[in-house]
């Protein structure tokens, strides 16, 4: 299991956090998301051996948020 955190453009509130959580965990191989609003993180618990930081991004870029690792 391996850690990252996110940096996530665009986040305004709750719903936002909401959406950027689903999306993540929508991903295979991901076992924890932690979204906090105000420093505008992401911070991911994944399995290497299944996705990489670079997927992730790329599923909050495909939900409408400017992200990266
Ligand atoms: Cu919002």
């Amino acid at each position: 299991m391996a850690t990252t955190t996110l940096n996530i453009q665009g986040m305004t509130c709750g719903g936002c956090v909401k959406s950027v959580t689903n999306a993540l965990q929508r991903e295979d191989g991901v076992s924890r998301v932690e979204v906090v609003l105000e420093n505008g993180t992401a911070t991911v618990d994944y399995d290497p051996a299944v996705t990489q930081p670079e997927t992730l991004v790329a599923a909050i870029d495909d939900i409408g948020f400017e992200a990266s690792v």
